[in-house]
């Protein structure tokens, strides 16, 4: 999610004919922050620079033809969610589908009405933002800002692929607070909250590259899925994570085992060797390693 709905948005518009620019210029300029381009390489220089909210597409470009520059736009992941607008003054028949069909949102013929073309795009603008949105609380726990179990197990399934692919090795991780009824029952359900969200911060914070995902898994249980990770890897990042869950320094309850909130690790990592890959197997595992570290005492880490 990149825009807000009380910012400005970023609105690119790709045209060679500078009087369409700046006519477009003065209808937009309440709704967006304008760049503009005047080819189609340029333009995607500037998409590159910084990904704009919505695009207005001239059908006929010096360089490269409009709807080819959708086309591109609409075929790399990067880009194929922001709305693109052609402007144009194409009567013929069939055009109109042409244009849907390299994935458009819209088309704006010409001549240009201001008032029109203001109304158009903040139409699309709205719904762009509200789709945002939607997705984006379908993929959050709103509790901890973490990503939600759905989430996780989507992308566990897209990363088990990826990585059979690429012959790279992928850990999963599970983690489970403890005695953490004890916490509740001594210092209350809001406090107990109130620790789960500090716990998940720290999750979040071991999700440090772009690929790794943070989820609440359940109750007082988060996953953590670490592509391209391996043994050495996977030790590293859990090292830290339960050594700064154990400096938060929460005060546990009484009759617990430890002194402050600690939490137990499992962990798996993927077999490039399986002959017949099940999906669940490596979660399997990851529980199987979470049930060990509770056994042995827990505050630990096991594969
Ligand atoms: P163990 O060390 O074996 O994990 O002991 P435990 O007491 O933590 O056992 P378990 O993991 O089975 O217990 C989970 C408890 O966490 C039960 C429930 O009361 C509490 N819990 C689960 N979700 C929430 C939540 O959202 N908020 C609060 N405050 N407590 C929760
Ligand atoms: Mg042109
Ligand atoms: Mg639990
Ligand atoms: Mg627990
Ligand atoms: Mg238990």
């Amino acid at each position: 999610m990149t825009m807000n709905n009380n910012e400005l948005a970023d609105i690119l518009i790709i045209d060679d004919d500078t009087a369409v620019v700046m006519a477009l210029n003065k209808a937009l300029k309440k709704i967006g922050r304008i760049r503009f381009a005047t080819e189609a390489k340029q333009a995607f220089l500037m998409i590159e620079e910084n990904y704009p909210d919505l695009i207005l597409l001239d059908v006929e470009l010096p360089d490269i033809r409009g709807l080819e520059v959708c086309s591109m736009l609409k075929n790399n992941p990067e880009t194929e969610h922001i709305p693109v607008l052609f402007i144009t003054s194409h009567t013929e028949m069939g055009f109109e589908e042409k244009v849907f069909d390299v994935g458009a949102a819209d088309y704006i013929g010409k001549p240009l009405q201001p008032r029109v073309v203001a109304a158009r795009v903040q139409t699309h603008l709205d719904y762009h933002h509200a789709i945002s949105l939607l997705e984006k609380l379908a993929q959050t726990d709103s509790m901890t800002n973490l990503f939600n179990r759905r989430t996780f197990d989507e992308q566990l399934v897209t990363e088990l692929k990826r990585a059979r692919r690429e012959q790279e090795p992928l850990t999963v991780v599970l983690v489970d607070i403890d005695q953490f009824k004890k916490y509740n029952d001594h210092f209350g359900h809001i406090e107990g909250d109130d620790c789960i969200k500090r716990i998940a911060g720290v999750l979040n914070d071991c999700a440090k590259r772009p690929l790794d995902l943070a989820a609440r898994y359940g109750g007082e249980e988060f996953a953590l899925l670490l592509p391209n990770t391996d043994v050495d890897g996977a030790k590293a990042v859990l090292d830290e994570l339960r050594h700064t869950v154990e400096a938060l320094a929460i005060q546990h309850a009484p009759d617990a085992t430890y002194d402050v909130v600690t939490i137990s690790v499992g962990y798996s990592i993927l077999n490039l060797d399986e002959v017949n890959p099940d999906d669940w197997a490596i979660v399997k595992e990851a529980d199987d390693a979470l049930y060990q570290s509770k056994q042995q005492g827990r505050n630990r880490i096991t594969r």
